[in-house]
């Protein structure tokens, strides 16, 4: 076996975005181009004799990928890779991994809620030590050697065959091919009681449905091993929990709109607890039948209730809490109230990883589905589901009445409580890049406008009128190593507290996406009837100015959004959903 060095010259648009290289699959198959990406990595940060986790969630390319990066990393002195089985791992699994065995890093095959297939997305993210995604320096730095690398370096031998457990040489390079659930499935046993889960769901076989959708992702394998194999529940719990390289065709993005598999199957069979994860494992959506859990609920409720989740009280307590800028204010209400410290980072869970490491941060979420602990350094799907599952069995436990609470008792709880905070997210997906930068410069004209602030604006459809409180780029300095972020969202304040943001994703793969947030909070004491009424109809009037503000319509050239992020709750209480 020998190594060879082969000539190239760079592609351009090798950057990194929010999570990794995302780009479409025939862009990676171009010659050479992932070929130059993975030697940029190797080239950027020092990794000869270090021991890296490879794998994916599976989806199309991945096995050529994994073949790459085998022949790459063997001729640049990479001591050892532990790859999964197939080259499958969720993105929790490999940032368990690498924190588990002490890697010095991995590299992640997934454009995660992207679609997958011959004519759809492919990605590829480095993860560092912590076993989270790189930081901005790392990233700027892979994309710095993009953008002038020559030649890469590769081991001249047959493929490994990565289908069967167990260890082998690649040249100089040793190669683990390991199970890709068995120490995930570890780990979720030392944070939950599962034995408290177990006994509620035994004891409500027939009132309490559940219902997890793979969406044919990578967690279909995860998810059986937790609810068919450990909870013991029948297997018409799962459904689409066999991964496939295209997700079945589908998109897998657990929302309302992209996991319809799953929202039919819950209200069709009026199922108490329904779930899906993404592609690759990270996100989660929470769903019951009548009662959609929105992410910044979800993770206000979590952070709420830490204490019926074991790991939070070996771990002596939670810390800290946190949530990305464009994520509604419900989790730093749960701070004040709990007397702990709280951070607004940017979209990007790379921006918790500092304040975790730091033991300052204990639970955290974002808007996009996102929801975690520092168990790990990704976020994690199947560790949300199982959280709010650990929830509902201590609420139940708790509550010696015999009244069945389940998802919809727990939100109304927290709403009588905390208040609730609508929110909203507007996705304009694939829109012309100039649209959007248009709409951009517009929004930065008006921060930079004095007259600006003060300024009412009135929703024709319902009369009602915000007046503007503060406007403003959001910039962020890591309170741990002091790096600055700047740019990362557009915000627009209202005088009753109400906000609107706006961004550019940096997950797409093609044109620009522009993504709307809105949020209006509702104190505990408007009542019930204020309180449970449908997103779509506590936000209109919010909605309405943020569009005319933006001039959204006109730059972007749409009507409609592709996306919308909303909260449902239904009147029908859980106790009579069977
Ligand atoms: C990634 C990041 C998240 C981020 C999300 C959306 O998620 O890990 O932190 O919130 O993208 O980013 P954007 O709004 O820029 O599209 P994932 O699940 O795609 O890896």
């Amino acid at each position: 076996m020998s190594v060879k060095e082969i000539p190239t010259k760079p592609f351009d648009g090798q950057k990194p975005g929010t999570s990794g290289l995302r780009k479409r699959v025939k862009v990676f198959q171009q010659e050479h181009y992932t070929e130059n990406f993975v030697q940029s990595i190797f080239d950027a940060i020092p990794l000869s004799g270090s021991t890296l986790v490879v794998g994916g969630d599976g989806r199309y390319y991945s096995p050529e990928a994994v073949q790459i990066i085998l022949r790459i990393a063997s001729a640049n002195g990479v001591s050892k890779l532990l790859i999964g089985k197939d080259g499958i791992l969720s993105t929790p699994a490999v940032s368990n991994i690498i924190r588990k065995y002490k890697a010095n890093g991995g590299i992640l095959l997934t454009a995660s809620h992207n679609p997958g297939g011959p004519n759809a997305d492919f990605g590829i993210k480095y993860n560092v030590e912590n076993g989270g995604p790189a930081p901005e320096n790392i990233t700027e730095k892979i994309f710095a050697r993009t953008k002038t690398i020559s030649s890469y370096k590769v081991l001249e031998a047959p493929a490994v065959d990565i289908s069967k457990l167990g260890d082998t040489t690649y040249g100089p390079l040793k190669v683990t091919i390991i199970d890709s659930v068995k120490d995930y499935l570890e780990l979720l046993h030392t944070i939950f009681d599962f034995k408290l889960i177990k006994s509620f769901l035994e004891s409500h076989k027939t009132s309490f449905k559940v219902l997890f959708d793979g969406l044919h992702g990578v967690t279909g394998p995860y998810a059986k091993a937790i609810i068919l194999e450990t909870l013991g529940l029948p297997a018409s719990s799962v459904q689409n929990c066999e991964p496939s390289p295209d997700f079945g065709g589908g998109h897998p993005d657990p929302n309302l709109t992209y996991a319809h598999s799953l929202v039919d199957a819950v209200e069709k069979g009026r199922i108490n607890f329904g779930a899906a994860s993404d592609g690759d494992g990270d996100r989660n959506m929470i769903y019951g039948a009548g009662a959609f859990v929105t992410p910044s609920d979800s993770v206000a409720i979590i952070a709420d209730w830490a204490e019926v989740i074991p790991y939070f009280n070996k771990k002596g307590g939670v810390k800290g809490l946190a949530r990305s800028m464009p994520t509604s204010a419900a989790i730093d209400l749960v701070a004040k109230a709990k007397g702990l410290e709280y951070f607004e980072v940017p979209t990007g869970w790379k921006f918790f990883g500092n304040l975790m490491d730091a033991g300052r941060l204990s639970i955290c979420g974002e808007e996009s589905f996102g929801t975690g602990s520092d168990h790990i350094r990704e976020k994690d799907g199947l560790w949300a589901v199982v959280a709010w599952l650990n929830i509902i069995a201590a609420a139940n436990e708790q509550d010696k009445s015999g009244k069945l609470w389940g998802i919809r008792e727990i939100l109304n709880k927290h709403y009588a409580k905390y208040g609730r905070s609508f929110f909203s997210r507007y996705d304009y997906e694939e829109v012309p890049s100039e649209g959007a930068q248009k709409l951009v410069d517009h929004v930065n004209g008006l921060i930079k406008s004095s007259s600006f602030s003060g300024k009412s604006y009135e929703s024709s459809a319902t009369g009602i009128s915000f007046t503007v409180a503060k406007a403003y780029n959001f910039d962020y300095t890591d309170p741990i190593d002091k790096s600055v972020s700047k740019n990362q969202g557009q915000v627009v304040t209202f005088s009753d507290g109400s906000r609107v943001v706006w961004r550019l994703s940096g997950t797409g793969s093609q044109g620009a996406t522009v993504r709307m947030y809105v949020e209006r909070y509702v104190s505990a004491d408007a009542g019930e009837r204020e309180l449970s009424r449908d997103t779509g109809e506590g936000l209109q009037a919010l909605i309405d100015v943020a569009l005319d503000i933006s001039n959204l319509k006109q730059f972007l050239g749409r009507e409609q959004p592709t996306v919308i992020t909303v909260s449902i709750i239904s009147v029908i209480p859980s106790h009579e959903l069977n």
